[in-house]
C-alpha cells in the first residue's frame, strides 16, 4: 500500500505553464487544467473556518481554491514556523478533490503589511515603510528594504519547504506571489535610501529589452521615472521571492494585480504593482513569475473586455486571479476563456460572514453561487478537452455584450465607463456579435425566441455568452447560455453553405459520445441555447451551383 503511494507520487509531474508559438497551457498531472477556481474571503486561512469554506466551493462545482496563507501565522515569531494550518487545509482539500492556489499574504496585502507578523509591522528601522515626497511615512513597506525582503523570503522559502515534504501529490498547483503589492499614496519611496538608488541609472537590461535608450530613471522614464522606478523595485522583490521559491520547489506562481481603468487611469491605484503601463517592465523584471493575473472589479462589458486583452498576451498567460462574485460579473467567464484564459476565480465564495459589495455581491446565498455554478457545470465535463484545444488549436468565447446592471451599481473607477442611453437599446446590433471563424464566420444573438426571425432583445439580466473550439476547416466544437448561434461561410467560400450535420454529444475519457443529431427546427433558426448545457459538434459544408 505504502509503496504504491510512493510510486505514484514520485510519478506525478509537476504543475507547469508551457508556451509555445506565444500560446500558453497550465498543465496538472501531465495534463491540460482549466481552473474553475473560487477564491475565499481574506480571513478564512484558519482551520476553525474551513467548513464554511468547502460547502461553496462545491456548490459552484469549482475544481481549485485559491485562499489565504498568512505571513504572520507560519512565522509568529521570529524563526519559529507553524503549519498546522496547512496540514488541515491540504488533507481537507484532498478529501474533496480540490486543488489549491496558496496566496501568499506578506510584505504587501493591498499595499499594506497587515499579515506580515507583528515582529516585522513594529520595527520600522528595520523593516522601513514608503516614505511619502513630504517626508510623512505610508503603511506601506518599502521594497527596498533589504532586511525586508530577507526576513519574507526566508519564509516563503519554509513554505515551499513544507510543501516540497508534505505535498507529494501537488495538491497546490500555484502559489501567489503577496497579494495586490504596490502602494496606494505616493509614486514611489522617497526616503533617502530611495533617493540613492532613483539617481542611478536604470539597470540596462531593462532598457535595452524595452528598447529604450540608457540613462537615470528621469532621464529614460522622464515623467512617469516615480511609478517604473517602484514598479521595478517591487517587480525585483518579488522575482527573488518566485527564484527561491522556485528552487525548492518548482511550482507555477503568479502575481495579482489592483488595475487601473484602462480608459481612465488617473493615479490614485497601487502604484508599482503591474498595472497595464508597466506590465512589460514587470515580465523583464520578474521572468520566474510565470504569470500577472487581474484582479477584475469592473462590472462593465468593455472594460473588461479591455482587461482580458491586456492581460492575455504572449509573454503572459491569462489567469483572472479574482472577479467580483455578482451575477454580472458571471458571463465574463466565456469571454475568459475566449482569450485563452487558463482559469477564472471570483472572490468572496464563502460562508465566513463577509460580503464585498458594492465589488461583489452583497450577500453570500444560492442566487449568489447560481450562475458561477451553471457555468462551471456547462464547461467542466469537458474542461480538460477546451484547456487542450484553447492551446493546440483556435478557440472563442464571447459573453453578451450590454450591461444591464442598475446605475448605482457602477462604482469606483467603472463609473468611468459610458453607457448606452436607454433610448438606443432596442438596437438589434446591440445583442449580436460577430466571429471570422477563418472558412466560416459566427453570429450570436440574445434574448430571442427559439423559433422564427424576431430580432434579438437581450437576456435581462445580460448573462448569455458562448464557446467555440475549432475541430478542423469545417468542424466545431460549441456550447453557448441563452444565445442563438448562427453560422454562415465566409467570402472564402465560393459555393453555397449548408449545415452538415450537428451532433450533440458530451465526452467520456476525451472520447466524443454520440447522444442524437439536430436537426429540422433545432437548425433551420440558427442553434438556440438555453439555460440548460448542451454541447455540439457542428460539421459545414458547401453545394456546388
Ligand atoms: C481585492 C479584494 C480583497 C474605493 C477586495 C480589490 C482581495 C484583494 N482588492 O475585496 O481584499 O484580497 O485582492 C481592490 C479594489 C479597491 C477598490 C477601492 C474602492
Amino acid at each position: 500500500e505504502a509503496d504504491t503511494e510512493t510510486v505514484t507520487s514520485v510519478a506525478t509531474p509537476l504543475p507547469q505553464v508551457i508556451t509555445k508559438n506565444g500560446k500558453h497551457s497550465f498543465w496538472v498531472d501531465g495534463k491540460a487544467y482549466l481552473i474553475l477556481g473560487a477564491q475565499a474571503n481574506n480571513s478564512a486561512n484558519y482551520p476553525a473556518v474551513l467548513d464554511k469554506v468547502w460547502p461553496v466551493v462545491e456548490q459552484m462545482s469549482a475544481n481549485t481554491l485559491s485562499i489565504p496563507v498568512a505571513w504572520e501565522q507560519i512565522e509568529p515569531k521570529e524563526g519559529e514556523f507553524d503549519f498546522s494550518y496547512l496540514d488541515v487545509l491540504l488533507q481537507q482539500a484532498r478529501e474533496r478533490d480540490l486543488r489549491l492556489n496558496l496566496l501568499w499574504f506578506a510584505t504587501w496585502k493591498n499595499n499594506a503589511p497587515h499579515y506580515a507578523p507583528a515582529w516585522v509591522k513594529t520595527d520600522n528601522k528595520r523593516f522601513p515603510r514608503v516614505v511619502k515626497q513630504d517626508g510623512s511615512v505610508l503603511n506601506s513597506l518599502s521594497p527596498l528594504g533589504k532586511n525586508t525582503l530577507q526576513a519574507d523570503k526566508k519564509a516563503f522559502v519554509r513554505l515551499m519547504q513544507y510543501l516540497q515534504q508534505h505535498d507529494p501529490q501537488h495538491t497546490v498547483i500555484m502559489v501567489q506571489i503577496e497579494n495586490e503589492v504596490g502602494t496606494y499614496g505616493s509614486k514611489r519611496d522617497f526616503s533617502a535610501m530611495a533617493e540613492a538608488q532613483f539617481q542611478q541609472q536604470v539597470p540596462t537590461e531593462l532598457t535595452e529589452k524595452l528598447g529604450l535608450k540608457a540613462g537615470t530613471w528621469q532621464q529614460v522614464f522622464a515623467k512617469d521615472a516615480d511609478e517604473h522606478f517602484h514598479a521595478y523595485h517591487i517587480a525585483r522583490f518579488c522575482e527573488e521571492l518566485a527564484q527561491a521559491g522556485k528552487a525548492i520547489k518548482n511550482l507555477p506562481m503568479n502575481v495579482n494585480v489592483a488595475l487601473r481603468n484602462p480608459f481612465h487611469p488617473g493615479d490614485g491605484y497601487s502604484m508599482g504593482g503591474p498595472t497595464d503601463n508597466v506590465l512589460d517592465l514587470w515580465r523583464i523584471a520578474a521572468p520566474s513569475v510565470d504569470m500577472i493575473s487581474p484582479d477584475i472589479y469592473f462590472r462593465d462589458h468593455k472594460t473588461v473586455d479591455k482587461v482580458l486583452d491586456l492581460y492575455s498576451r504572449p509573454n503572459n498567460p491569462l489567469f483572472v486571479a479574482e472577479i467580483g462574485n455578482d451575477q454580472p460579473y458571471a458571463r465574463y467567464f466565456f469571454s475568459t476563456l475566449g482569450h485563452q484564459g487558463i482559469g477564472f476565480s471570483p472572490f468572496g465564495m464563502d460562508d465566513t460572514d463577509y460580503a464585498n459589495y458594492p465589488l461583489g455581491a452583497k450577500t453570500m446565498d444560492e442566487n449568489t453561487i447560481a450562475p458561477f455554478a451553471e457555468l462551471y457545470q456547462l464547461v467542466r465535463p469537458f474542461a480538460e478537452i477546451w484547456a487542450k484545444l484553447s492551446f493546440e488549436s483556435e478557440v472563442w468565447g464571447l459573453a453578451e455584450p450590454h450591461d444591464s446592471f442598475a446605475e448605482q451599481q457602477k462604482i469606483w473607477n467603472a463609473n468611468a465607463t459610458e453607457q448606452q442611453p436607454d433610448d438606443i437599446k432596442t438596437d438589434p446590433e446591440l445583442f449580436t456579435q460577430r466571429l471570422d471563424l477563418g472558412l466560416w464566420n459566427v453570429e450570436i444573438t440574445y434574448g430571442r425566441r427559439m423559433f422564427w426571425i424576431d430580432p434579438p432583445v437581450g437576456n435581462s439580466p445580460a448573462s448569455g455568452g458562448v464557446l467555440i473550439a475549432k475541430l478542423s476547416d469545417n468542424e466545431y466544437l460549441l456550447t453557448a447560455l441563452r444565445a442563438r448561434v448562427s453560422f454562415s461561410a465566409s467570402d472564402e467560400l465560393a459555393a453555397s453553405p449548408f449545415i452538415a450535420r450537428v451532433e450533440e454529444g458530451h465526452f467520456e475519457q476525451g472520447k466524443w459520445v454520440f447522444e442524437r443529431v439536430w436537426n429540422g427546427d433545432q437548425t433551420d433558426w440558427g442553434l438556440n441555447f438555453t439555460s440548460k448545457p448542451h454541447l455540439l459538434k457542428v460539421t459545414l459544408s458547401t453545394y456546388q451551383h
